[in-house]
């Protein structure tokens, strides 16, 4: 039985992708992840120039979920691309993850990398440098002219990671489709923070962070639900994923395709064949012939 899938005109093995953030800032992990079982893999965002991000601690545990606050932590451009170029060439389904803080810095990423990756991930999400990225993927026409701008750049298909806890999720999303996107991600972490009782201060560096895992599932789950009720084109579901049961809700709710971070933490990387192997035996058993016919099945009433 055949799980693979289509996203526009990019072509998957299956519906499993390595989420931007985790193993992916060097070839090495990225092939590794691939190798794995991976569908396709996303790289860490990536910025212009080198970036250390914040000091430790970076991350927190809250045994439900993880705040992050690495703050994008990568080489840069001319070192990643230096990686991508190797990942390449071991035929391997390569997103670029993109970070800018304005729109020729977008363009500019874009038009670099666009020969080195299957697509590109626009990255209008990150919560941790808030005075950036994220504000720009709250505001509807900011999101829409952000895409439009990369989309005329590119080569490769864009795909528009997109915050949740916004008040519509559906104008975002619509947005990114207007823009030109060939997919959205939905979502990146929430905001969060942890304050430290004994000390009276904000636990990390950059104050907020982005919760991930368990906690995230059924926000972003149900930003994909709302979504899919707009969109035309592809939805790739993000957040909290850790067995096949939680990729199937994403598909039911809408989406096409699912991204994996937090749970290789505990679950290693033999979650995303787990996950392909849950899929294809429910599909298996309720004699359904492919993914395409279960994506947004939890809408019929
Ligand atoms: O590097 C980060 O702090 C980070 C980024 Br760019 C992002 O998009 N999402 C997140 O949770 N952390």
């Amino acid at each position: 039985m055949s799980i693979n899938i289509s996203l526009g005109t990019l072509a998957l093995r299956n519906p499993t992708i390595l989420a931007s953030g985790v193993l992916g800032t060097t070839a090495s992990s990225l092939i590794r992840v691939y190798k794995s079982g991976a569908g396709a893999v996303v790289s860490k965002s990536i910025s212009i120039k080198p970036n250390e991000g914040y000091k430790t601690p970076v991350i927190v545990d809250l045994g439900y979920g993880y705040i992050n606050s690495m703050g994008l932590p990568n080489p840069g451009l001319d070192e990643m691309i230096a990686e991508f170029k190797i990942v390449k060439s071991r035929k391997v389904k390569l997103f670029g993850s993109i970070f800018a803080s304005d729109i020729d810095e977008f363009k500019y990423l874009a038009s670099k990398l666009t020969d080195y990756v299957d697509a590109l991930e626009l990255n209008l999400s990150c919560p941790t440098k808030i005075d950036v990225g994220l504000e720009m993927g709250k505001i509807p026409w900011m999101v829409e002219e952000v895409t439009r701008e990369v989309c005329n750049t590119s080569k490769v298909p864009i795909i528009v990671k997109l915050p949740p806890l916004v008040t519509l999720i559906n104008d975002l999303a619509l947005a990114a489709e207007d823009g030109g996107a060939s997919a959205v991600t939905l979502t990146n972490t929430a905001k969060a923070m942890k304050i430290d009782v004994f000390s009276k201060k904000p636990i990390l560096q950059g104050v907020y962070g982005g919760l991930s895992g368990k906690a995230l599932k059924p926000i972003s789950l149900a930003c994909v639900f709302e979504a899919y009720k707009v969109l035309s084109i592809p939805i790739i579901g993000c957040g909290g994923i850790y067995s096949w049961e939680d990729a199937l809700e994403y598909i039911l709710a809408g989406a096409k395709a699912i991204q994996i971070g937090s749970a290789i933490a505990t679950e290693g990387l033999g979650i995303f064949k787990k996950i392909c192997f849950g899929i294809k035996k429910y599909l298996k058993e309720n004699s359904i012939n492919k993914i395409d016919d279960l994506v947004g099945i939890a809408h019929r009433r």
